[in-house]
């Protein structure tokens, strides 16, 4: 029973694989053909002729293997897995049985994405990340399209075309790709005041993930649960990541967009390959109806949380990522989501976003995927049953056998019936009012909570924040837009603004334009996130010939056992003789990677390798580089004085046994058991914030 669904989906894909393998070259007709690598001439150096199908056929289909991109999200990666709720205790609240029965694994489909950056653009910019997940669920197909920031940008879906021209490249030139920091983003925000509070998270650590399996997922709106005796209640969807929420910083993700553009889309592809599959549990926050107006925000209004202090998130279910698809296009780029995909027991709420996004998700599906019948495409059919009188239209795949193609009728039996259990019925909701185009007054506060953001991070964050803010104003050209900006910021925190002020040539404003309310909400500072796990976590391992190759196998197998990754890197690929005459197998040539797409840097010890690493430019900058991105550094013995030539300063190194100080994690006398325990805990702290760098903007 607990695998059926599972199988079921499964067994769906698998009917429409198609491998090459055993099977003869043909045609889109079945003829086999036994050559496809020169058209039919008029001789050898004549005219290719009509007559030549297999030629026109693949270059026909070849000049039309491209779809439209999707017009926001583009660019995105994806996986299969599956999601099972612990128990039942959401059955108080919702009929959906995938969130009431724990016996029920329900497969699901989830697909990252930035927002921006067309197709091709690099996955480490500054942005928000799509969160889109597809449950195939027995009563139909269930998706939660979020994001990994809990607000938006805009309080109404009509400001969306808006919002995004002004995000995307600009018209002219088309530039900046996959960029924020230009004049009509900043443009749009200094006139459009409740952007404010998603601002503070695009401009926090927030918008550049370490991993998409430590990012945090979020429903975004107030969606309501039915229960089987019509009773609605209030509720937000948020998924926590395992791993914890980190994110990259600036410097690195800057670097890493030309190191490796695919960096998120390859990490998770490797993690799942490697069986580190990514998990996140699924939560809700749950508001009574009663309740509805008890905050001093509007639930209806996605530029607000609810703080978890003042409403918790209770734990629903796990959803592990255990898949990687087998085609790209197929599965990643045509599936196809919509927030009006719900099943009985999910329903909407008025947020005027999300009821354009019940009208645009559809919309924008019928011109990407070609016609209406894009539900039948194998990544997107439900695995229950889908019986109706739809018909014809674009790449109808089924053959529908009925005479009646309408209902109700007599001469198909009257099938299908209309069911009198399981169906979908919408909320009763009771609606009364006049038809007005008016933004509701309890819209109207757009500061408090981008102060509440302010106020809850840590102050690295906070550095972080007023640096990001520096670089996008201070690529904005129109010097009136950045005094916009801050005229918005002084209204979040003055400190804020005096700080954002100060770096891009904008006189800093006096006085506060808003007091400072003092509230804060711990959950929101990633300094509060878990720290207690090295899965999924990169370890480079920097050898020349002479290497001390015990430390580096007493290392490599701790780190292993704990769920990380290493890789021996050396000026060349191949193989270095250690220093006990073996030899140590190269993983990769240091080249062709940097520091940047690693979590940490080992140094091991060995008088040779050392020397050949501290005159080697490269090895000296990788650890130098990690150290300034925060990254833990560990070095054996002689190891220790490649730090000391990278200039690394105001931490300790050890003069014997093992130090641990501030992520920089030495000793001398070979690795001990002590050194891999230190080493791992100092990666699972993710950055080390409290060392000595130079990149803290005043
Ligand atoms: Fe989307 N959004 N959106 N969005 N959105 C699309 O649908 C739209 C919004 C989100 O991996 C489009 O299939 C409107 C909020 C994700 O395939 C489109 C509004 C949130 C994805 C669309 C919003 C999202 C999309 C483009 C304003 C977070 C990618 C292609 C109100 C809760 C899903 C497509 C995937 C994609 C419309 C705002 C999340 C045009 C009108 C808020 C994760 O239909």
């Amino acid at each position: 029973m607990a695998d059926s669904a599972d199988n079921e989906k499964q067994r769906q894909l698998d009917a429409n694989r198609v491998g090459p393998e055993g099977a003869a070259l043909t045609t889109d007709q079945g003829i086999r053909v036994d050559h496809t690598d020169d058209s039919v001439t008029v001789g050898e150096r004549g005219p290719t002729i009509m007559d030549d199908f297999h030629f026109r056929e693949k270059l026909t289909h070849f000049d039309h293997e491209r779809i439209p991109e999707r017009v926001v999200h583009a660019r995105g990666a994806g996986a299969y897995g599956e999601f099972q709720v612990h128990d039942d205790w959401l059955s108080e609240y919702t009929v959906a049985e995938f969130l009431t029965d724990p016996s029920i694994r329900t497969p699901v489909f989830v697909r990252f994405s930035t927002v921006a950056g067309s197709r091709g653009s690099a996955d480490t910019v500054r942005d928000v990340r799509g969160f889109a997940t597809k449950f195939y669920t027995r009563q139909g197909n269930h998706d939660i399209v979020g994001n990994n920031m809990p607000v938006f940008f805009i309080q109404d879906a009509i400001k969306f075309p808006d919002f995004v021209h002004a995000v995307k490249p600009e018209p002219g030139s088309e530039i900046p790709q996959a960029q924020s920091a230009h004049d009509t983003l900043w443009d749009f925000v200094q006139l459009q005041p409740e952007t404010m509070h998603m601002m503070m998270w695009l401009m926090s650590d927030r918008a550049i993930p370490r991993s998409y399996a430590m990012m945090q997922g979020f429903g975004v709106h107030t969606f309501r649960l039915v229960n089987a005796q019509g009773r609605g209640t209030f509720v937000k969807f948020h998924w926590k990541p395992k791993l914890g929420t980190h994110s990259l910083v600036w410097d690195e993700t800057q670097k890493i967009a030309g190191k490796d553009p695919d960096f998120n889309r390859r990490d998770l592809w490797d993690s799942i390959e490697a069986g580190v599959f990514p998990e996140y549990e699924l939560g809700v926050q749950l508001v009574p109806e009663e309740d509805e107006h008890r905050f001093d925000f509007d639930l209806l209004d996605a530029t607000k949380i609810i703080p978890e202090e003042e409403v918790p998130v209770r734990p629903v279910g796990t959803m592990v990522l255990n898949r990687n698809p087998d085609n790209f296009f197929a599965e990643t780029e045509q599936i196809a989501f919509h927030t009006a995909n719900v099943v009985p027991g999910v329903d909407f709420t008025n947020d005027p976003l999300l009821q354009g996004r019940n009208f645009s998700y559809l919309d924008t599906q019928l011109i990407r995927l070609g016609g209406p019948n894009f539900p039948q495409i194998p990544v997107n059919r439900p695995i229950a049953d889908v019986r109706n009188h739809q018909r014809d239209g674009y790449h109808q795949m089924n053959i529908p056998g009925a005479r009646a193609a309408y209902h109700k009728n007599t001469l198909s039996g009257g099938c299908p019936a209309i069911a009198d259990a399981g169906v979908y019925r919408h909320y009763a909701e009771k609606v009364d009012g006049h038809k007005i185009r008016k933004r509701s007054e309890s819209f109207k506060d757009f500061y408090s909570q981008a102060t509440l953001f302010w106020n809850s991070m840590a102050d690295f964050e906070k550095d972080h924040i007023v640096a990001a803010f520096r670089f996008e104003l201070g690529k904005c050209e129109t010097m009136r837009i950045r005094e916009g900006v801050v005229e918005h910021l002084n209204h979040v925190d003055h400190d804020l603004a005096v700080r954002v002020a100060t770096g891009i040539g904008v006189a800093p404003p006096a006085s506060a334009g808003t007091p400072n309310h003092g509230r804060t909400s711990p959950a929101l500072s990633q300094a509060n996130a878990p720290k207690d796990s090295v899965k999924g976590r990169k370890v480079a391992v920097l050898v020349a010939d002479g290497v001390d190759s015990g430390a580096v196998a007493a290392v490599g197998e701790a780190l292993v056992d704990a769920g990380a990754v290493y890789e021996i890197l050396a000026a060349a690929e191949g193989a270095v003789q250690s220093a006990n005459g073996g030899q140590v197998e190269i993983t990769k040539a240091m080249n062709t990677m940097a520091s940047v797409l690693y979590d940490a840097v080992l140094v091991p010890g060995g008088a040779e390798s050392v020397r050949a690493l501290k005159a080697d430019g490269l090895a000296v900058h990788y650890v130098a580089e990690a150290f300034k991105h925060g990254k833990a550094i560990g070095a054996l013995d002689e190891g220790i004085e490649l730090l000391e030539r990278a200039g690394i300063h105001g931490v300790d190194v050890a003069a014997d046994g093992v130090l641990s100080d501030r992520g920089v994690v030495s000793r001398r006398g070979g690795s001990g058991a002590d050194f891999p325990r230190q080493l791992i805990k100092a990666i699972a702290a993710h950055r080390h914030w409290d060392r000595d760098t130079d990149s803290v903007p005043a």
